[in-house]
């Protein structure tokens, strides 16, 4: 155990997980929970820096906790916890952001593209300040590796500039983290508009397939994505819509894109849509099974997060301590 290499992730309760969400990443966190030492999180006090109803920040958080379980992630095996049950990624959170700069953060394209629409009086400061409470979740377990889809690349970057940033002014502290993106980048993109990608909070329900979604609605989703006139399977970037669904296909099935134009020569988008939809059924309809036991055996659940917490807490305790007191703060 002592040997393992550490893995961090998280993913946000802003809505329930979607097909982009387990094909980007959670399906590698499961890959690899045996090899590594694993912390998965459900970053809930990311969540909040958009407007969100607390009833549905409950609701959800208890979902994507759920949703890892069914998809594969065993709590025996990997620690599993809620962000906001330990206290020390606020803690160390504000001390980063001590060391960040204004200029980096409104570098990041995530906060560009959240807040292309907003007048500047509405933006919340813990948007804008978002990758550093993300560098704070990663840093306080000593991370080698963080899994996550390629849209979190650059957040990464400012992960490591901000650990080495402290290791130079204090000294040696961190762990310089790497971000792991599985090689074929998966990036699913919308099914309404697929030069955007697949996200659990799009405004257009039609735009994402969620692990939760009944199987017929799964089916209308994709009957509804949007195509081109061509009537072709063919991958390619002129076809960015069909080029969506066979990347999605392929993911689920590990045929190549080659293969699967291949099989689709001189049929049309009708048939191929209904057989991904069958596709992607087939790979979600157990996961569904175990989510709704699980959403009905919520004191499970609170077991599983409750041990995850006293675990995560040890490890970052023993982080901030040292940060603390390299900064300078008086211990109690
Ligand atoms: P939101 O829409 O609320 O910003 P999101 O759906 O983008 O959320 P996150 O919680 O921010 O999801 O991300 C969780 C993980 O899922 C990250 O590792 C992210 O890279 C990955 N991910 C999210 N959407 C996609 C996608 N469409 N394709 C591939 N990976 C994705
Ligand atoms: N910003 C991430 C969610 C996230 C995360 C993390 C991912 C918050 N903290 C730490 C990896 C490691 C996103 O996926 N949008």
């Amino acid at each position: 155990m002592e040997n393992k290499k550490v893995i961090f992730s998280g993913m946000q309760p802003s809505g329930s997980l979607t097909l982009g969400n387990y094909l980007g990443a959670l399906k590698n966190w499961v890959k690899l929970q045996s090899e590594y030492d694993c912390y998965y999180c459900v970053v809930d006090m990311h969540a909040i820096t958009v407007p969100k109803e607390p009833k549905d920040l409950r609701k959800n958080t208890l979902e994507v906790l759920a949703n890892y379980i069914a998809a594969g992630l065993d709590p025996k095996q990997v620690t599993l916890f809620i962000q906001s049950h330990v206290s020390a990624h606020a803690e160390l959170g504000w001390v980063l952001n001590c060391l960040t700069y204004f200029g980096e953060l409104g570098r990041m394209t995530q906060f560009k593209d959240k807040t292309k629409r907003l007048e500047s009086s509405s933006i919340p400061a813990g948007l804008f300040t978002y990758p550093v409470l993300m560098a704070a979740d990663i840093l306080l377990y000593q991370a080698d590796l963080v899994p996550v889809g390629e849209d979190q690349r650059q957040h990464l970057e400012i992960t490591r500039d901000i650990a080495q940033r402290f290791n130079n002014r204090y000294s040696e502290t961190f762990k310089v983290p790497e971000a792991f993106i599985s090689k074929d980048g998966a990036k699913i993109m919308s099914l309404q508009d697929p030069s955007s990608k697949m996200s659990k909070s799009d405004s257009h329900e039609n735009a994402f397939i969620i692990l939760m979604d009944d199987l017929d609605t799964i089916r209308r989703k994709l009957k509804r994505a949007v195509t081109d006139s061509e009537g072709v399977v063919r991958f390619n970037d002129d076809q960015p819509g069909v080029k969506n669904l066979i990347n999605i296909y392929s993911k689920i099935t590990d045929k190549t894109t080659d293969e699967i134009v291949a099989s689709y020569e001189g049929k049309g988008y009708a048939q191929f849509k209904d057989d991904l939809a069958e596709v992607i059924i087939g790979e979600v309809r157990p996961i569904q099974e175990r989510i709704d036991y699980l959403l009905k055996n919520k004191d499970y659940l609170q077991e599983i997060y409750s041990y995850g917490a006293e675990k995560a807490e040890a490890a970052a305790r023993k982080t901030l301590r040292k940060v603390y007191k390299k900064v300078g703060f008086i211990p109690k």
